[in-house]
């Protein structure tokens, strides 16, 4: 791993003055952010766009910071209004802009943003300068912007009274807002109009499981009952929870889970739940991009749907995650919905840098993946490109879920193990928004890096 740290430091100086001029697309499917470390989303939706405040894991510079452990020395903001094309508004706070703070922390944790009076307030935890460590030493700042992508304003102080991290706030429909947070239980207050300072007495969830570390409080409000969810340690690594209440303040009802422990043993989860363009969505993070170290995260996003009687349904993190993918971007199909149980699997492309992505593997006869929700346009494409390889030559069929026939195209991969781009013509008939599956027709063995559609 040592070659993508020193790769990630360069990376993250080159983002950070580039994104000092101009904001620039991401990426899209699970994870969401393909060229930087990203943890503890929270979801906004402003102005119509929905936004993304992510934790930013960093490796810090060589004798800074703190070893095998979360460093995070600023925050940047992203936002899409199709939930696949990801714009990096770059970065908008700093650990050093904070005047309250330990310049030299890198404990820029799980941050939040709300919209009042048309202000944004962008809430988030780090360590009071001189307060020494552990969780003890942090409180909850807020800093201030006209727009949601800054520029941000810290204040001078953190808002009194408050000892912890991951910051939560929930404005209800009648404009009151309230302060969550967590340090070893979860915590909650009233907020005064201006949102920076505590109108309540602080009270303590204590109904909350008080067995196995709790954090990462996210409370909001459907159809008159408030969600109160959590990532909870009741075994090994965090689940995630949810209890239910008829009143912000609680008490809260345990209800269930919202997604079981990562299966890559990640030991934090951190969410949010957002409805945008009337479908609800998980915001969550996992180890995506850095297999061997868990506090190197990255953000992901799957749909969530709630039962009839209110009850969240289990969300089963996928590679493909959220958004439409049109037919004409190279189409990761890595990132699957779902596969043949023989024959194929997605790895990386370079095991020693993780930022270069995924390749798909199939190599039993018949194997496919699955890849949803493509957008082949009215008139449908006249070609197709793949990036391939195979050592021995091979072919691939692309097809329509339902199509029982050889599908649509067939794409010969030459014989060699050199990747390449090869291309093929597509019948008509391939519109609209279709399932895509790619199927090994012919040869022992292909590697598809990215298939892409042209008129
Ligand atoms: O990102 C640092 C910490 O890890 C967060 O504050 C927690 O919620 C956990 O995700």
């Amino acid at each position: 791993m040592t070659k993508t740290f020193i790769k990630q430091n360069n990376l993250n100086l080159l983002l950070c003055l580039f994104a000092a001029f101009m904001a620039f697309p991401a990426w899209a499917q699970n994870p969401l952010i393909m060229d930087q470390f990203t943890a503890d989303p929270t979801a906004r939706v402003f102005n119509g766009r929905l936004y993304v405040f992510p934790s930013h894991d960093i490796v810090p510079p060589e004798g800074e910071g703190r070893a095998e452990w979360f460093n995070m020395a600023d925050y940047h903001v992203f936002s899409s209004d199709n939930l696949t094309d990801w714009t990096d508004h770059g970065k908008i706070l700093d650990q050093k802009d904070v005047s309250w703070a330990d310049p030299e922390a890198y404990s820029m944790w799980a941050p939040d943003a709300v919209s009042k009076n048309g202000k944004y307030y962008f809430y988030f935890p780090t360590r009071i300068k001189g307060a020494g460590a552990g969780e003890k030493g942090f409180s909850i700042g807020v800093a201030i912007a006209d727009k949601p992508d800054g520029p941000y304003t810290p204040q001078p102080n953190h808002i009194k009274g408050v000892e912890g991290i991951d910051p939560n706030v929930f404005i209800d429909k009648d404009g009151q807002a309230y302060l969550y947070w967590s340090r070893g239980e979860i915590y909650g207050v009233k907020l005064k109009d201006n949102m920076l300072e505590l109108d309540s007495e602080i009270k303590t969830f204590e109904e909350i499981p008080q067995k196995g570390h709790i954090e990462g409080p996210f409370v909001f409000e459907r159809n008159g009952t408030y969600y109160m969810t959590y990532p909870h340690v009741a075994n090994n690594t965090e689940r995630l929870e949810y209890g239910t209440s008829d009143n912000p303040m609680g008490p809260f009802r345990h209800k269930g889970v919202i997604m079981d422990e990562s299966a890559s043993g990640t030991w934090t989860n951190h969410h949010s739940i957002v409805n945008y363009k009337d479908q609800w969505y998980l915001f969550y993070h996992d180890n995506d991009l850095s297999p061997d170290f868990d506090k190197n995260r990255s953000i992901r996003a799957d749909i969530l749907f709630f039962e009839e009687n209110g009850d969240i349904r289990k969300v089963i993190p996928t590679k493909r995650g959220i958004g439409t993918t049109s037919a004409t971007a190279k189409i990761q199909i890595d990132r699957y919905s779902s596969k043949s149980n023989y024959g194929a699997a997605s790895v990386f492309l370079d095991r020693l840098d993780p930022f270069k992505g995924w390749k798909v593997v199939l190599n039993k006869p018949n194997a496919w993946v699955r890849y949803n929700q493509v957008d082949l346009g009215i008139e449908g494409p006249g070609k197709v490109k793949i990036r391939a390889r195979s050592l021995s030559g091979g072919a691939v069929a692309l097809k329509l879920a339902g199509q029982d026939d050889r599908g649509f195209s067939e794409v010969t991969i030459q014989k060699g193990g050199e990747w390449d781009v090869f291309t093929a013509p597509v019948k008509n008939g391939a519109t609209a928004v279709q399932d895509l599956i790619v199927q090994l027709i012919s040869g022992d063995g292909v590697e598809v890096d990215w298939v892409q559609f042209e008129k």
